[in-house]
């Protein structure tokens, strides 16, 4: 076994108790050398951003204070160091180069919602789907476990912007943390560095993220957001979600807040790119909730023929989109506000998603995988026969026969890799274009084995919010508790909407008068099964046929006819050359049966008693409208 593995757990996951409130000194920020060498604090930094520095660090206490650059020599420095900490694992660097391995403490490996806290003054403004801390309750329960968190350790100061340099959504971020593998993920997530301290300027207006894995212990901790701070906090968890403040935190649950106030929105959505063979390019937004291929759909690879004919799918962004109207257009444009990709592994292979492989070849992390002999690494789904031995995500000797006996994993479900998107060959050349990209369909999608459609068109924009705002999807193996029950997922944003659900649905609603053209919205179901318990689309590649007609419906040029759910395609508007199913499969996935929506409305009761009192009266007339067409 790699004695890097074997010696490992540190302060990453070291699970002894925070050394107590005690008298520490604080380090002169300007005082090195670090164990990195020295990382001096930069001169653009400014008054705010150096008070703020200073208070975190003698609540705190490290030792030492390093400010990262965001160069690749430091890259390079701080892999080399987790590597010796134990922190990361080398992997083959000539099959994988500058590929790490990092293992999480095995209590620490999902987000974790229950967690996760919005805190304000009043409930009312974090409403009835989000946890809530009162505020001045949640500083003092915080400032209690941050106290003194970091004797012993280095605090990594992480200036990061979300979104293009130069684009006037893009927001500035400063985390502190002291998990190396935060700083280094944060490197490949956001756009981190000097330049930062460059957008910032002498401005006030950055969002102050302060991070401790703390002693990595579920009793101990909190995923708190401050809103009305512009502020996080997040104690006791290195795992993505709960550390990497840049993306769920920052960029989707302050970002909605903030996209209320200042009239945008923040969406858990991919954003990707089509351009048809005449060469016109078309944008498409899409929320799908966890498991349902977010990442696969926004790394399309058309069908052979397609590609032949001069199709090409290009990805803008597979998790997150900042959306606006533009003042001169009246047109949606938006942008994804990260810089690379943080996707979960199991399932994906070279069939399944051949250009999220390519982006793992070079200069990725990759989190609870299992570690090959030959220092490779594999997961459940990579290949068709299993390794016949290697090292699991806890790293423990691991077989084929084991996993028999066991039911053991070798990657953990939840195992993930992170990259730059740069690595993407499909990546979209506004990628990081300050003026973004104009969007002209939305897409909402589920995993549904019954009653929804493969794909329909929403009458308007508010029947489109109801779409999205009714979005359902079936729980899978993945998660705990029973399979196959429908959650409900309004917009896949709910463990991610930063304040009240109702005024997330109003604000949805209202960004309609600020367009003079909106873009069209879709729901799509690619799970939809037969009798048989069979699924009858083929996904993946194939969900190009299925988005050239909503491409052409955006375009006003496909033909649809009037269901009681919304527009649809006949069976011949679909596109079935070269796949193996028939106009008769389309037919029966495409058929809306009105007992089955009645359930569904009913099942949809679960969201609106949550809300009771407080819905959008869009959402009840279009739940009624609905009735009325039955
Ligand atoms: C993610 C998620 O990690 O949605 O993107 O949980
Ligand atoms: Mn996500």
């Amino acid at each position: 076994m790699d004695p890097a593995v074997r010696d490992r757990p540190l302060a990453e996951t070291r699970t002894t108790q925070p050394t107590p409130a005690g008298a520490a000194a604080v380090p002169d920020p300007q005082s090195g050398p670090a164990r990195h060498g020295a990382a001096p604090r930069p001169a653009a930094v400014n008054d705010f951003v150096k008070l703020w520095v200073d208070e975190c660090a003698a609540l705190c206490q490290p030792d030492k204070l390093y400010w990262c650059d965001g160069s690749l020599d430091e890259r390079q420095a701080l892999f080399e160091q987790g590597v010796r900490d134990g922190i990361f694992t080398r992997l083959n660097q000539e099959k994988l180069p500058g590929c790490f391995l990092h293992r999480s403490n095995p209590n620490d490996v999902a987000r974790s919602e229950h967690l996760t806290f919005i805190c304000t003054p009043d409930q009312d403004l974090a409403g009835a789907t989000n946890n809530w801390m009162e505020t001045k309750q949640a500083h003092h329960k915080l400032r209690g476990l941050f106290h003194g968190c970091m004797k012993g350790r280095t605090m990594y100061v992480v200036p990061f912007v979300m979104g293009p340099i130069g684009c006037p959504l893009a927001k500035v971020g400063v985390q502190l943390t002291d998990s190396l593998y935060v700083a280094v993920s944060m490197g490949l997530m956001t756009r981190m560095g000097d330049v930062a301290w460059r957008q910032l300027g002498a401005d006030d207006e950055f969002t102050r993220c302060l991070h401790s894995v703390g002693d990595v212990n579920p009793e101990r901790r909190y995923i708190c957001h401050f809103p009305l701070d512009n502020a996080i906090w997040s104690f006791g968890s290195g795992y993505g979600g709960n550390a990497l403040l840049g993306k769920k935190c920052l960029a989707l649950r302050i970002a909605s807040f903030l996209g209320k106030q200042q009239g945008w929105m923040a969406e858990h959505m991919l954003l990707m790119g089509a351009q048809q063979p005449n060469g016109q390019k078309s944008y498409i937004a899409a929320a799908f909730p966890s498991a349902c291929g977010k990442t696969n759909f926004a790394m399309l690879i058309p069908p052979q023929q397609y590609r032949d004919a001069g199709w090409k799918i290009t990805t803008v962004g597979d998790d997150i989109a900042w959306m606006w109207v533009d003042d001169k257009t009246g047109k949606v444009r938006a942008i994804n506000p990260e810089a690379g990709y943080f996707g979960v592994v199991p399932g994906t292979n070279d069939e399944t998603n051949p250009n999220a492989m390519e982006c793992m070849k070079r200069d990725a992390i990759f989190t609870n995988v299992a570690l090959l002999p030959d220092g490779d690494v594999w997961w459940e789904g990579k290949t068709k026969d299993p390794p016949p031995e290697a090292i699991d995500w806890q790293g423990q000797k691991w077989t084929p026969a084991i996993a028999r006996e066991t039911g053991r994993k070798a990657a953990h479900p939840n195992s993930r890799f992170t990259a730059p998107a740069t690595n993407n060959p499909v990546l979209d050349p506004a990628w990081d274009d300050p003026d973004g990209v104009p969007v002209s369909a939305i897409v909402f999608g589920g995993r549904r084995s019954r009653t929804i459609p493969l794909v329909f068109q929403a009458f308007n924009w508010v029947h489109g919010v109801y779409l999205g705002a009714t979005l359902g999807s079936e729980t899978t193996a993945a998660a705990t508790g029973a399979q196959g029950v429908v959650r409900r997922d309004p917009m896949a944003m709910l463990p991610f909407i930063g304040y009240n659900i109702r005024d997330y649905l109003v604000h949805w609603f209202r960004m309609r008068k600020r367009m003079t053209d909106c873009p069209r919205i879709f729901h799509v179901n690619w799970f939809r099964k037969d009798d048989q318990g069979r699924f009858v689309w083929p996904g993946f590649g194939e969900n190009m046929r299925v988005l050239k007609w909503i491409i052409d419906r955006s375009q006003g040029k496909a033909y649809a006819r009037e269901t009681l759910v919304g527009w649809m395609p006949r069976p011949e508007d679909i596109d079935l050359n070269g796949i193996n199913v028939s106009r008769h499969d389309v037919e029966a996935i495409q058929t809306v049966n009105a007992e089955e929506f009645k359930s569904e409305i009913l099942s949809q009761e679960e969201l609106f008693l949550k809300l009771a009192g407080d819905l959008p009266k869009e959402m009840v007339f279009q739940r009624e409208l609905l009735i009325a067409r039955l």
